[in-house]
Parts: C-alpha cells; structure tokens; sequence
C-alpha cells in the first residue's frame, strides 16, 4: 500500500463528525455512476479513464503507436507530430511494430497495475493501418485478457472495419467527428484518400461525413460504445459543433469530447502557421455548457500522447521506451492476472467505500436558503488521484476545475501549470503563470500551500484553502461554497471573482517536459 492508499483510506475511516457535506444533485454523462446507468453499460465504463470521469481518479491507460499512416490531412496536423484527433502535436512518439507493442503492454501491466486499457491512437490513424493495429490487439487480448481494448479513428475506414472491431471485443471506439455540412468541413480538411483516390474540397468533406455517420451508427447498432471527439476551431466549427452534438448523439454515442484546438506556428500545422486561434477556457467551457443538455460531456480529457501511459493527469512513457522494452526478457515479465484482479477489487472496495462517504457526508451539509441561491463559482483543486484533495500547491502539474454552487461540485476542466516547487524552491515565474491559469477561480483547495504563493493568489482574489487536506473533493467543495458565501455576506470575502479569458495549455504532460510546451501558450 503506498501513501496515496494510505490518506485515502484514512479518510474513508474519518469519524462521521469530521464530516461535512450536503444534498449532492446526482450527476450525469461521464461522471455518473453505477445507479444512474444501465449495468451493461456501466460494466464496459468502471474502469476505463475517459468513458469514466470518476475512473480517471484511480485507473490508468496506455497508448501503443503501432499505426503511423494515415489517410486524410487535417488542417490542425503536421505528420512529422501524433496524430492530433487524440493527442497533442509537438511531441512525437515512438513508433513500434504489434510485437513489441504486446511486450510493451505485459510490462507495463506487470508494473502498474492499475492501468485497465490499451488504446491506438495514433501516430496516425488506426483505421487506416488495420493489419498493425488488429495484429496488435490479437496479441494483447491473448497475452493480457483482462485489459479492455480501444481505439481511436478518423471514422473513414470505419464502416469497412466494424465487423473486425467487434470480433476483437473491443467495447470502446472514439470517432473524431469535426463537422457535418461539408462546407465547414472543407476548412477543415484539404483532402482524403479514399477508394485508391485522392479526393478535395467540398467532396472530399462530403465523403468523410458520411462515412462517419455510416461508422457511428454500425457501431452502436453493434452495442460498441462510441465516444465522439471534435476540435473546437474557433470561427470554423465553434457555433456547428452543436449541430454536430444533435447528429452524434441521435445516431447513439455515448460521450462527446469537446477539445480545444492546439495550434503554434513552431508546430508547423496549417493553422499554426496561418495564424488561427485555440479558444480559451471560457469558451470551451461554454461551449460544452451549451451542449450538455443534449448529451454527455466529457470534461476531463488531457489530450494524451499515441504512446501515453498512465493515469490521465500524468505521463510515465518515458519510463517504458522502445529501448527499454526490448532490452527486457519477455521471461522476466511477471504478468500476474489474480494480482492485478485483487488489486481492481481493492480499488473498488475503496471506491464504494468513497462512495457511501460522500453520500453520508453531502446528505449532512445544511444549506441556508442565502447559500441555495447564490451564484456558481469557479474553484481549483490540487489533487494526485482518487478523488481527494491530497496534493501540495507547489506540486501540482495540473490543477481541476470544478463548477460549484449549493447542489453540485461539477468537474469542468483542468488546467496545466509549471511546477512552483523545484528542488525545495518556490519559483516566481511559475506563480505569475499559475496566478493567470487559474485566474477565473475564486479559490484553489490544496492539501498544503506555503504563505508566499497564498500571499500572491490572494492579491488576485484566489483564496488558498488547506484545511479540505486529504479529504473527498466533491463534500468539500459544497461544504466551502457554503462557508464562501458565508464569507461574502460578512464581508469577511471580497466576493469579486478574478476573470479573464484563460489560455489553454492542453496535451498530455510529459516526463521531463520543460521546453516540450511553448510558454507563449500562457503569455
Ligand atoms: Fe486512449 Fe482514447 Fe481510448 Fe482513452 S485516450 S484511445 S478513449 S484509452 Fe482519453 Fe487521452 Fe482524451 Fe483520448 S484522455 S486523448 S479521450
Ligand atoms: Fe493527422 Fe490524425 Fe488528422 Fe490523420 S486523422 S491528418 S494523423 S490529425
């Protein structure tokens, strides 16, 4: 049991007047869980980190990028990069052959055993390799069967591939879908090549639409979970994403993923290099606000690496490089199925013990009606997983953002920051740029935070607050907004919430990223 266990089942232990919490709205989309889903489907979701938005907190993926070809050209790739449509540009992963992408998974499922699926995602687009990417799972599901098995596709191939899909039981297939009415898609994308021709324009949009939409509904007609990714674009696609929302979701998907647009000139995309913007935070927010009525949402996409491994806040790749693999004797890989079995019942022991906590905890929260009525706020949370705010200030690599009023602490997003403690040292540069990531929140709740960063977040208006330490995120923050508001109507808060159109840091972090991510980003 390592420390995370041990805070955590600390606090499932904590006695019931240390608790505080109050009515919890039950939630949906990728944060629901077991009783507010059908079971089946609630089966094929606990424990996969992007079809779960509670997952995430405890179970880990990884990325083979055994698929380097791809069969269309999106304005927002450049092919020296990963495949953009679910991972970020900038970073180019290792190409592997099947075999070595199995031997790949036995290690790193021996090692972390938490991780519970295995995507292709890249660096191209799977689909548009079928014997690297069907070869790959033909070996995985042979040498680790109890890993779920996903993929991520462009959707051109698809409708050609559903049947191979589903002898594979692989349960979850993303399709990234960027429009609907070819004249946005030819913004979008230059050409594809289809049908051993090369297509343009108008047509060629036409042609991808189609096949998509074809792809989606031979999925769900097949109970093969879909989750639907599009870039926002902002000027393109912005205002037609919603359009696109109503069409993917009449057709069955169960998730749709609103990404935000990663584009530097440095990463040579036609978009980067023609000048054409990212949306902020806010408009992200409010875009997948907007559409949140019509279907789950999923929020808490990091954009990940085609060789990502880990959970999805972090990223152990460089641990389990192609060098290492195959210096390992596949004899000394111990995979140990009843193991990693115990340790998924471990884990879910503790996560229902979570569960009936917060519900004991959020059914004891008194809300005044001055509380009830208030508006929502932004909150930030410095959290390493499972759902509790365990994490110092200074450690954090990211921090979550959650919407919150009286009835509900909802996840909207995350932030990625510069550590502010390096080598025992607060570092000034890396303050000024969390201040401004974190510059819609009206606090941040850390397991620890020295007086010189609390003394700088509080100069704009974002409280540090460390008393939550080691305990549930969600009761804690319904039981703080209720202190908050509290807070204001004494006076004793400055009720004037720090604003700003906040620049996205999006992509998966990487070990030692320091000069991975342009810092104009944030500038
Ligand atoms: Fe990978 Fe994608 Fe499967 Fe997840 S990622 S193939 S569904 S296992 Fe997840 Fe990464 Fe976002 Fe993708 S956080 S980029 S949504
Ligand atoms: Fe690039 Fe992926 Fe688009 Fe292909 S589908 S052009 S690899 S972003």
């Amino acid at each position: 049991m390592d420390n995370r266990d041990r805070d955590f089942l600390k606090v499932i232990t904590m006695p019931e007047q240390e608790a505080s919490g109050c009515q919890e709205k039950s939630t949906c989309g990728s944060s629901a869980g077991p009783g507010e889903m059908d079971p089946e489907v609630w089966e094929k979701v606990k424990n996969h980190p992007c079809y779960s938005e509670e997952a995430h907190h405890f179970y880990a993926r990884m990325h083979v990028a055994v698929a380097p070809a791809c069969n269309i050209q999106c304005n927002y790739c450049n092919r020296k990069y990963d495949c953009s449509n679910e991972s970020r540009p900038g970073v180019v992963s290792e190409r592997m052959t099947p075999e070595l992408a199995a031997k790949k998974v036995l290690a790193v499922a021996s090692e972390i055993h938490q991780m519970t699926v295995v995507g292709i995602a890249g660096a191209g687009d799977s689909l548009a390799n079928p014997e690297k990417t069907f070869k790959t799972f033909e070996l995985i599901s042979k040498a680790a069967p109890d890993i779920k098995l996903c993929l991520s596709t462009n959707g051109l191939a698809l409708p050609d591939m559903v049947d191979r899909i589903a002898d594979y039981n692989v349960d979850h297939v993303t399709v990234t879908i960027n429009m609907v009415d070819p004249e946005v898609g030819e913004r979008i994308y230059p050409w594809i090549y289809y049908n051993k021709k090369r297509w343009k324009g108008r047509d060629a949009s036409k042609i991808l639409s189609e096949r998509q939409l074809q792809g989606l509904e031979m999925l769900t007609a097949r109970k093969i979970l879909v989750k639907v990714n599009s870039v926002m674009i902002p000027g393109v696609n912005d205002e037609h994403l919603k359009a696109v929302n109503r069409e993917v979701k009449r057709r069955g998907a169960f998730l749709h993923n609103i990404m935000p647009l990663i584009s530097e000139a440095e990463h040579g995309t036609f978009y980067g290099l023609t000048g054409q913007r990212g949306p902020t935070a806010e408009e992200l927010k409010a875009l997948q606000d907007s559409c949140e009525g019509e279907m789950n949402m999923m929020r808490h996409c990091r954009q990940c690496r085609a060789d990502a491994v880990g959970l999805l806040g972090e990223d152990r790749s460089s641990e389990f490089t192609n060098e290492k693999i195959e210096s390992i004797e596949i004899a000394d890989v111990v995979y140990d199925l009843s193991a990693r079995e115990s340790y998924r019942q471990k884990v879910e022991d503790v996560r229902d013990k979570e569960r009936k906590i917060k519900e004991m905890l959020l059914s004891g929260l008194a809300s005044s009606a001055e509380t009830e009525s208030a508006p929502a706020i932004l909150v930030a949370v410095a959290t390493a997983g499972e759902g509790l705010v365990n994490q110092h200030f200074g450690h954090a690599r990211e921090f979550q953002i959650y919407e919150v009023d009286a009835k509900d602490a909802k996840f909207v997003g995350h932030r990625r920051v510069d550590l502010y403690c390096e080598g025992g040292y607060g570092e000034e540069d890396s303050l000024a740029r969390i201040t401004l990531a974190l510059s819609d929140c009206v606090a941040v709740l850390v397991a620890k935070i020295g007086g010189c960063p609390k003394k700088t977040l509080e100069e704009a208006k974002i409280l540090g607050i460390d008393k939550y330490a080691y305990q549930p995120i969600k009761p804690s923050l319904l039981s703080w907004f209720a202190e908050y508001v509290e807070g204001v109507r004494e006076g004793k808060i400055d009720p004037k919430a720090a604003t700003g159109q906040t620049k996205i840091r999006s992509g998966a972090f990487t070990a030692p990223a320091s000069g991975t991510i342009p810092l104009a980003v944030l500038k």
